[in-house]
This record gives structure tokens, C-alpha cells and sequence, in this order.
């Protein structure tokens, strides 16, 4: 060990000057196992400090092995996993993610596991960074109103996913139960402003995606490893709006994040950072400048970024579906004055036409019935003709070429109450998007329409037309004034038209 480290010293020195022939030059190494026992506990016994996410718990600062106390409950427990839906989530310390567990490599820990006595179930724990079989496991089988105790010395260091391992196992990981335990290196880690904890795990509804009230538990869904949800800290928006994570500019951010599983491995990515630092499967080696990180169901990583740009990052799993249709979405939001050196923001803004404007259209007719309106001559008929051409690969692409939208994706516009109830906002709609909750024919949609700005008045004018006229809508006519009013007018507030 010191003979290769003193090669290693000369090499990187006397650039590969000796030491090659004999013995190969290999990487400083934490030694693992074998060089994780510091001895017996010293000092009086210290009782973990336990957070909920998330949150991290301080580092230890201890230099000496000690005897750490955790004691953790279970708790079985209703809450919501997204708004109006709730479910009943099987916990540890009574969050999903479990309570951050954090203690110090060499480190003797008494685990103490209760389950709370109007559980329904047995459950039990495996932590990744316990060494012995079933890490804890058998160890820790605890009944309803119950309690139980294992002690182990964490030999290696590292960020470990810990999970509930009573059978079937699959069904306690998907309703909830899992963590991390930290098990710093003895060196501690590098100081950083601000650590957070992050969990990702993926959930099997009986119902779909947004439908309201108690959903129960799918086990088909789940064997299939097709979620209704995958959520970062156990609930739709857990980590956005007000409780979106804070930073500041100039400030170093930590992320410990896990993936619970039980199915997906996850892509793990926050748009518009990169990550300067990642101790990738939460091991002991980092490699930098790195976009995306895979963590594994059942693995971890811990991410270090420096924050030079206020604004809000959005934490994804870049299987981006998972993010935008299945609520994969948190918040990391920097406050500080801007800094239009590294990032200008929006420069630049012009119509760029190109072929567009000599080749003619695919809807030649549309061309000349949106003429024809321009002059002033198109009847209604022609103009709902034109409309139709130009609702067709357009709105068609989300709304579907009958109107029928998808459910809880994109709202219907076939037979929409919400448009019977606001004929006047369409061409607002077209040209500013909308965004916030909207309710349609009694399902709740909260997503995003973009705007589209492209479609110059007499086009919108003739999509408003053909959909107040077509899917079963009431009737109604929107104009060219209308649309050019629309246009100036604010972004549409789907909120505000309730
Ligand atoms: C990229 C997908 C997309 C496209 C393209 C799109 N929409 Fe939408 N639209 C949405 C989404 C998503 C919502 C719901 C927004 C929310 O949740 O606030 C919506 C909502 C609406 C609503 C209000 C709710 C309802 O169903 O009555 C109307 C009206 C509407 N769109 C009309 C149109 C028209 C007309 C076009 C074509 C010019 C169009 N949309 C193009 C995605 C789209
Ligand atoms: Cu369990």
C-alpha cells in the first residue's frame, strides 16, 4: 500500500519516470472492508439524528469509531400521492423516502426497528450497507406492535438504499418503504452549502393517472413494470411550488439521490445544471462534468453542483415521459442576481419563414379560403373548411383528429363543457397556450398547451370557427377581430376562466 502509493507519487512526479516493471501502478484504493474496522466504539453511545426529506441530517464530525443508536418506526399510513388522490403508503419513520440515516465508516449501529401496533402488516429491513446476510433482514422481522434490534459495524463507506424485505417484497418497495443511510467516509465529506435528499420510486394505482380519491395497490400493474406514477419523494409535487428546493447563487448544492424502485432504473438529470461532481453509484469515486446519471432501482448517487444562474431547475428522470406524464418533477430553485455573462436569457425573437413563405401549402384550398376570408368574401362554410385543414396537424397532434383529446393527457374539445362555457376565450387559447388546472367534462388536466403564435389571425379565426361548429360543440364564429384582439390581449389563466 505505501510502496504503491509512493510509486504513484513518483509517476505522477517524474511523469512514468520508475516503478513499472515490477509492480503496476494502481489507483489509491479506500481499502473496503478491510480497512473499514476502526476498532471497537469509543465514548458514550450517540443517538442518530433521523431526517424527514428533504432534508439531511448534519455531518457527524466525529474522528473515532462510536456506537450509534437509530431507532426507526414503521408506520402504515393514508396520504396523498397527488392532489385529490391518496393512497396508503407503508413508511418508514412515516415519509416516503424513510428518514435519512447518517453515521460515520467504523461506526457500531444498534438498530432499533418498531412497528407501530395498528400496522397490518410484518415488516422488516435490509440495508445496502449493512455486511451480513440479508443486511438486516431476518435480523429484523418486527410484527405489528412490535419491536427489534440488530447491531452491525458499517465497514464500507458510502450512500446505501435501504428497503423493507418482507414478502412479497415487491409489493412493500412499491408502497413505499425505502431510504438511504449515509455512511461517510472517515475523512467526512467536502463542506458544500446545501445537501438535499431525493428519492425516486415508482407506484401501481389501480386507477389511472390523476383519477380521484383512495387508489389501491396493482399488482399486476407492478409485475408488468408499468407504473400509474413515478414520483420523486413519494407524492405528485412533493418538491415543487413552495416546497420546490432552495439555493442561492455562488452556493455548492449536494443532492443524495435514491431510487427505491421496485422497477425502473432512472436517468437522472436536472435540466439547465451539470453536474461538476458525481459519486456515481454512491460509491467512493467521482467522475465530473456529467449530464445524466443512471441510478439503479435499489442504488443511489450523490451529485455537486456550483449554482451561477438564478432561475428554477427542474430535477427529472430524463425518460421524460415519467417526468410529464407521470410526475418525475421537482424543483431546485436559485435566487441571486442574474448573470447575463454565462446566461443572457431570450435575445433574440423574429419570424424565420424560410421556404415557407414561396412554396405553397399542403391545403391549397386552405390557402385560398384564408385569402378569400382576408378579402372578406369567404362564407362561414368555407371558412370551417379552411379551419379543418388546418386543425388537422395541428391541433390534431395533441387533441386527436376527432377532438377526443386523451384521457388525463390532453382535455377534449368534442363536446367540451369547458369551451361551451368559454367560447370567447378559444382564440386566446390558440395564441397564448394554456397552462394550470382545467377541468373538462369532470376530469382535471394540469398541463401545458403552448401557444401558437404562428397562426396568423384569419388561421385562428378559422380553427375557432371549425371547432365551435364540429365534435358536437354548440356553434359559434370566431373573426378576424376577435383573433387579433386575443393576440394582444395576456396569456390565457386556466384558473381564471373557472
Ligand atoms: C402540444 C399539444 C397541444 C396542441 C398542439 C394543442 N393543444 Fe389545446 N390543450 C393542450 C393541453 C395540454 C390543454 C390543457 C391545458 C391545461 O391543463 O391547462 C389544452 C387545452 C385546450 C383547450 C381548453 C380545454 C378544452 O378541452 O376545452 C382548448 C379549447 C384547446 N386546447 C384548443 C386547442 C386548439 C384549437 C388547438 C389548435 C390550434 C390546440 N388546442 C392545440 C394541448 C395542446
Ligand atoms: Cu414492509
Amino acid at each position: 500500500m505505501r510502496r504503491q502509493m509512493f510509486c504513484l507519487f513518483i509517476a505522477a512526479s517524474l511523469a512514468l519516470a520508475g516503478c513499472k516493471a515490477d509492480k503496476p501502478v494502481v489507483a489509491v484504493d479506500s481499502g473496503g472492508s478491510q480497512q473499514g474496522d476502526f476498532g471497537p466504539p469509543q465514548g458514550e453511545p450517540v443517538k442518530a439524528v433521523l431526517t424527514s426529506p428533504p432534508l439531511v441530517p448534519p455531518a457527524t464530525g466525529r474522528t473515532a469509531p462510536a456506537k450509534v443508536i437509530v431507532e426507526l418506526d414503521v408506520v402504515e399510513k393514508d396520504m396523498e400521492i397527488s392532489e385529490g388522490v391518496t393512497y396508503t403508503f407503508w413508511t418508514f419513520g412515516g415519509t416516503v423516502p424513510g428518514s435519512f440515516i447518517r453515521v460515520r465508516q467504523g461506526d457500531t449501529v444498534e438498530f432499533h426497528l418498531r412497528n407501530m401496533p395498528d400496522s397490518k402488516m410484518p415488516h422488516n429491513i435490509d440495508l445496502h450497507g449493512v455486511t451480513g446476510p440479508g443486511g438486516g433482514a431476518a435480523s429484523s422481522f418486527t410484527a405489528p406492535g412490535h419491536a427489534s434490534q440488530f447491531t452491525f459495524k458499517a465497514l464500507n463507506a458510502g450512500l446505501y438504499v435501504y428497503h423493507c424485505a418482507t414478502a412479497p417484497v415487491g409489493m412493500h418497495i412499491a408502497n413505499g418503504m425505502y431510504g438511504l443511510i449515509l455512511v461517510e467516509p472517515p475523512e467526512g465529506l467536502p463542506q458544500v452549502d446545501r445537501e438535499y435528499y431525493v428519492m425516486q420510486g415508482d407506484f401501481y394505482t389501480t386507477g389511472k393517472y390523476h383519477d380521484k380519491g383512495h387508489q389501491g395497490f396493482d399488482m399486476e400493474k407492478a409485475i408488468d413494470e408499468h407504473p400509474t406514477y413515478v414520483l420523486f419523494n413519494g407524492r405528485e409535487g412533493a418538491l415543487t411550488n413552495d416546497k420546490a428546493l432552495q439555493t442561492k447563487t455562488g452556493e455548492n448544492v449536494r443532492l443524495y439521490v435514491g431510487n427505491g424502485g421496485p422497477n425502473l432504473i432512472s436517468s437522472f438529470h436536472v435540466i439547465g445544471e451539470i453536474f461538476d461532481k458525481v459519486w456515481y453509484e454512491g460509491g467512493t469515486k467521482y467522475q465530473e462534468n456529467v449530464q445524466t446519471t443512471l441510478i439503479p432501482a435499489g442504488g443511489a448517487a450523490m451529485m455537486e453542483f456550483h449554482m451561477e444562474v438564478p432561475g428554477s431547475y427542474v430535477l427529472v428522470d430524463h425518460s421524460i415521459f415519467r417526468a410529464f406524464n407521470k410526475g418525475a418533477l421537482a424543483i431546485l430553485k436559485a435566487d441571486g442576481p442574474e448573470n447575463k455573462t454565462i446566461y443572457s436569457g431570450k435575445e433574440v425573437d423574429e419570424v424565420y419563414l424560410g421556404d415557407k413563405a414561396a412554396s405553397a401549402p399542403a391545403g391549397a384550398v386552405a390557402a385560398a379560403v384564408a385569402t378569400a376570408a382576408t378579402t372578406g368574401n369567404a362564407t362561414k362554410d368555407e371558412r370551417i373548411a379552411a379551419g379543418k385543414t388546418l386543425f388537422a396537424g395541428t391541433c390534431s397532434t395533441c387533441h386527436g383528429p376527432d377532438g377526443k383529446g386523451m384521457s388525463g393527457v390532453f382535455p377534449p374539445l368534442a363536446g367540451s363543457d369547458y369551451l361551451a362555457k368559454n367560447p370567447k376565450k378559444l382564440p386566446e387559447i390558440i395564441l397564448h397556450g394554456l397552462q394550470g388546472k382545467v377541468t373538462v367534462n369532470g376530469k382535471d388536466y394540469n398541463s401545458v398547451m403552448p401557444p401558437m403564435v404562428q397562426l396568423t389571425d384569419d388561421e385562428v379565426a378559422n380553427i375557432g370557427t371549425y371547432v365551435l361548429n364540429s365534435f358536437g360543440n354548440k356553434g359559434g364564429e370566431v373573426t378576424r377581430d376577435d383573433a387579433k384582439k386575443a393576440r394582444a390581449a395576456k396569456p390565457a389563466d386556466a384558473a381564471a376562466a373557472h
